[in-house]
């Protein structure tokens, strides 16, 4: 299929944004890029205020029309989001298809996502923020032909009108609560045994399901492009010190994320709410790194999770050349340790440092309980490191480490007896 050709508009509301305009614009370039399309052209436009009609002013939209006329442009994609006037407005004048960049945030979602729970949640985001765009007539957006932006539910969804979308809607909010709270019960359950749970965060691209999988052999799909995970993938992993800890990777971040998406994907962002710890995974090797970090936090903020304890990797150091900068630079993190998810290096580092920050969680423990508490051993070899274990005939002698809950369990059903006499 023939890529299609794209002008971009960067809308720059003088200081509104601590992004360069030009910065913007590369990052709305990737995202067409993920679409399949290709940057054919790119219009900066400085504003003070948007126009009630087109956004930006009617000189600048004009000149826009006769650049896609002169270059056979197939699609106009705004850095800013647009109302469904200003949407209709600008098509009758420049009588292209144009979107904005949550739409076009949507659509990459849309081809990313393979689970059923994805879809629930990316339809979800896309009908909301189609409704307050169908005020009056009901738009018909089939009449765009399909293409980057308009790859939604279903033609057939999206011809229904305004209260049977409202329905869908709220049908897909309760299915997705559903499948939440299973997620949450599961969450809860491994809470109740107190094994601590760490998320991987980032922004799209960092790196986190490679780092996952070097960790923990998961097989998590990695690209090279943005939003490839989309659903929340958990494994176990055993830390240096002998703790068990759960892995989670989940979607990724990026600079203004629409806020449609953060609410659709709410349930699977819980698991970086709950978390003990999070992995702050960062390219250091992306020029605008220091940006990335900001919207990460800026995110993690929106969630509630801005005051989790934090380990910040500083990953791809092995696509940096000089990297010596790299130690004055990493002071200015929190907890920051350097990696390459990549080739493995310093990885030990980073696990040590994981177990230091979860130690507090973990308690080595000595002894004997009951041989009808055999469940309680069981759970040992499930939640926690178990170093050694030996059987008598009404006792069993336990050394391991342990999360905190499960071994004041074992505490509580520990005899004081003295280690019974064996033949060995
Ligand atoms: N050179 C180098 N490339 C890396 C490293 N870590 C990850 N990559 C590459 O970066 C790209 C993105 O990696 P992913 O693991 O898919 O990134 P992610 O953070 O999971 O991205 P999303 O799922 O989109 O949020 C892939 O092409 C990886 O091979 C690294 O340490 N060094
Ligand atoms: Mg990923």
């Amino acid at each position: 299929m023939e890529k299609e050709k794209v002008l971009l508009v960067i809308v720059d509301y003088k200081k509104k944004d601590s992004w360069a305009a030009e910065d913007v614009g590369e990052e709305l370039a990737e995202l067409v890029q993920g679409c399949r399309g290709e940057v054919e052209e790119k219009v900066f436009c400085k504003i003070d205020k948007p126009t009630a009609a087109c956004l930006i002013g009617s000189g600048k939209v004009e000149e826009i029309a006769q650049m896609c006329a002169e270059a056979s442009i197939d699609t106009v994609v705004f850095s800013e989001d647009l109302k469904g006037s200003q949407q209709r407005n600008l098509e009758n004048i420049i009588k292209v298809k144009t979107i904005d960049r949550t739409q076009l945030i949507l659509d990459i979602f849309a081809r990313h996502a393979t689970s059923q729970e994805g879809k629930m949640q990316v339809e979800l985001a896309q009908l909301q923020y189609l409704l307050p765009r169908l005020v009056g007539k009901g738009i018909a957006l089939s009449r765009l032909g399909g293409g980057i932006g308009t790859l939604g539910p279903g033609e057939t969804k999206l011809e229904v009108d305004r209260r049977r979308i409202a329905q869908r809607i709220s049908k897909l909010k309760k299915e997705l609560q559903n499948v939440g709270e299973n997620r949450a019960l599961k969450r809860r359950k491994r809470k109740e045994k107190g094994v601590p749970m760490i998320s991987l965060v980032g922004y799209t691209n960092a790196g986190k399901s490679t780092l996952l999988n070097i960790l923990t052999e998961a097989g998590q799909e990695t690209r090279d492009g943005l939003f490839t995970t989309l659903d929340p993938l958990s494994r176990k992993l055993v830390l240096p010190n002998n703790i068990k800890v759960v892995l989670s990777d989940t979607v990724g971040f990026m600079h203004k994320l629409p806020l449609h998406l953060i609410e659709a994907f709410k349930a699977t962002l819980e698991e970086v709410v709950e978390a003990d710890l999070l992995l702050h995974v960062l390219d250091v090797s992306h020029p605008r790194y220091r940006n990335l970090y900001d919207s990460v936090l800026e995110v993690l903020k929106e969630l509630g999770a801005d005051q989790k304890p934090v380990i910040t990797v500083l990953n791809k150091i092995d696509k940096m050349e000089d990297a010596s900068w790299l130690k004055e630079l990493s002071r200015t993190f929190e907890l920051p340790v350097e990696v390459s998810a990549k080739t493995g290096e310093n990885l030990e580092n980073c696990l040590e440092m994981i177990g230091r920050k979860l130690s507090a969680l973990i308690v080595n423990v000595d002894m004997f309980i009951p041989i009808n508490r055999m469940n309680l051993i069981n759970e040992a070899h499930n939640e926690g490191q178990v170093f050694f274990v030996k059987y008598y005939n009404d006792l069993i002698h336990i050394r391991a480490a342990l999360p905190k809950k499960l071994a004041g369990l074992l505490r509580k059903a520990r005899v004081s007896q003295k280690r019974p006499k064996s033949k060995d």
